[in-house]
């Protein structure tokens, strides 16, 4: 502890073992993303699945909110349980496993088990492998931003090259080729993280940090089991009778994603171990909450929304190539990657200017909501009939990437600082509980899209985040007082 470690960037070598675990998962997370919905509604004949399109649209974003929430599980077992190093390792071989059962040709069936295994391999990976980031600096160490930044670019690495290649596999050999190289990739994450992990992270992540007394124990096995049952029988006797549809799960996913937050929100606001300041500081995270559900919703439905609009709207034939829709997915993280720097450099820049955490929060959303106006003028001078320029879409994805580099790597810094410190465990979680909820929203709203009334369904959203931008831009002030010395 006492000499800081150094060997990758100026950065403890451990962090070469997260970056690149990290990037081999996210490398097969967005890599399936990109392919899945087209899977899901494609016709048969097509090697699809033929679900109704805005089913397909509907389930992507149920099953992101379901990989986001899990995290609350997972980040509980790694603080109670297994310790973040072990969480991560299982998580890997059940995403594994999930990927693997995709690229098995099959039904409906293979898909909801594949899901089940990667929302819960995801909870257990991906929260812990990015608090393991944190372990590796003590409090004093001032590579820490940079070593959040460095790995950020390992998932967006990742999250770039992953929808080219297997976007590019898929187009030429298949869907289920495609989802077999999302099982290889996390395969190599595995092993690059149990090859280097001795060597390179030493101690940290292989401790539980809070271990359950013998009687929490007992408790927790005989609670997990009642609801268990409890929910299995329900289910048992509901799904039958046909009073639980695939319908009925996403809007229930659509509750849960708004009823999670709260209560977390409840439960810190209320805790013996909250201080005064503490609770001013919660009161200020709520808007903060509420502007990254909005960005993530438009953000995330780039990958949905967006997708079909790539497939269906959009010419492909461009420049004498034709384009496979996934590899629109590669846009967004290119953006990130181009952008940061730039990002980071005007922050600086901008020294005593630099905008306000609720500020930047703010903008955030303002881009997000351009980026929806952007891409319904296609359908305003166009039509919802003819085929738009592929540029349009980059313009948007373009936009959304401004926004999400004023909110996103802000976002997790200010809920580690303005979570209370007896709920620093969980802080990852409540962070990534803002896109779950967004995803749990977007569950019911891209049931509303379609070519035909595409305007309004851009225009409603984009017009929302925008209004609600100017609100948080009005507000910033007050929320800078409440939030009690943080910045
Ligand atoms: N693109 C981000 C990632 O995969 C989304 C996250 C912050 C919810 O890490």
């Amino acid at each position: 502890d006492s000499v800081p470690q150094k060997g990758f960037f100026g950065q403890p070598k451990g962090l070469f073992t997260l970056f690149f675990t990290e990037f081999w998962e996210r490398f097969s997370y967005y890599g399936m993303r990109a392919i899945l919905v087209f899977y899901m509604y494609y016709e048969v004949s097509d090697g699809g699945l033929g679900l109704d399109q805005n089913v397909a649209l509907s389930i992507m974003s149920v099953y992101g909110a379901l990989v986001y929430m899990s995290g609350v599980i997972g980040g509980w077992l790694a603080d109670r349980v297994f310790g973040t190093s072990r969480a991560v390792f299982f998580g890997g071989v059940f995403i594994m496993l999930g990927h693997i059962v995709l690229s098995i040709p099959g039904s409906l069936t293979f898909l909801f088990i594949s899901m089940a295994l990667i929302v819960i391999g995801t909870g257990l990976l991906k929260p812990n492998v990015s608090s393991i980031v944190g372990d590796l600096y003590n409090e004093t160490d001032r590579r820490r931003d940079a070593g959040f930044s460095i790995f950020y670019m390992g998932i967006n690495l990742g999250a770039f090259i992953s929808p080219l290649i297997v976007g590019g596999v898929q187009k030429s050999y298949g869907f289920h080729w495609g989802f077999a190289l999302a099982a290889v990739g996390m395969f190599i994450g595995l092993v690059v993280f149990m090859v280097t992990k001795k060597k390179n992270l030493g101690l940290a992540g292989s401790y539980v940090p809070n271990p359950l007394t013998p009687s929490e124990k007992k408790n927790a096995i005989k609670y997990t089991t009642i609801a268990v049952v409890l929910i299995g029988g329900l289910l048992a006797v509901l799904i039958p009778q046909g009073l639980f549809t695939i319908n009925t799960f996403i809007g229930l996913v659509g509750v849960f994603g708004i009823a999670i937050p709260t209560i977390y929100f409840i439960v810190m606001y209320r805790s013996p171990k909250t201080t005064e300041v503490e609770r001013s500081r919660i009161i200020a995270y709520i808007p903060l909450f509420i502007a990254s559900v909005m960005f993530w919703a438009i953000q995330e439905q780039g990958a949905t929304i967006l997708a079909s609009y790539a497939d269906k709207r959009t010419d492909l034939e461009f420049l004498g190539f034709t384009l496979s829709p996934a590899w629109f997915q590669s846009l967004n993280p290119l953006f990130i990657i181009m952008l940061a720097p730039v990002f980071a450099w005007l922050w600086v820049r901008l020294g005593d200017r630099e905008p306000s955490i609720p500020t930047k929060f703010a903008f955030g959303i303002l881009f997000a909501g351009l980026s929806f106006l952007v891409i319904l003028l296609p359908a305003y001078f166009g039509g919802p009939d003819t085929l738009v320029n592929p540029l349009w879409l980059v313009l948007s994805y373009f936009i959304v990437v401004l926004g999400e580099l004023s909110l996103s790597p802000v976002g997790l810094s200010a809920t580690t600082k303005l979570a209370p410190a007896a709920f620093s465990a969980q802080t990852m979680s409540l962070w990534f509980l803002s896109n779950a909820a967004a995803q749990g929203i977007n569950a019911q709203l891209v049931r509303f899209y379609s070519p035909e009334n595409e305007m309004l369904y851009f225009g409603i959203i984009g017009g929302a985040a925008i209004v609600l931008s100017m609100i948080l831009f009005a507000l910033a002030p007050v929320i800078k007082k409440y939030m009690r010395g943080i910045h």
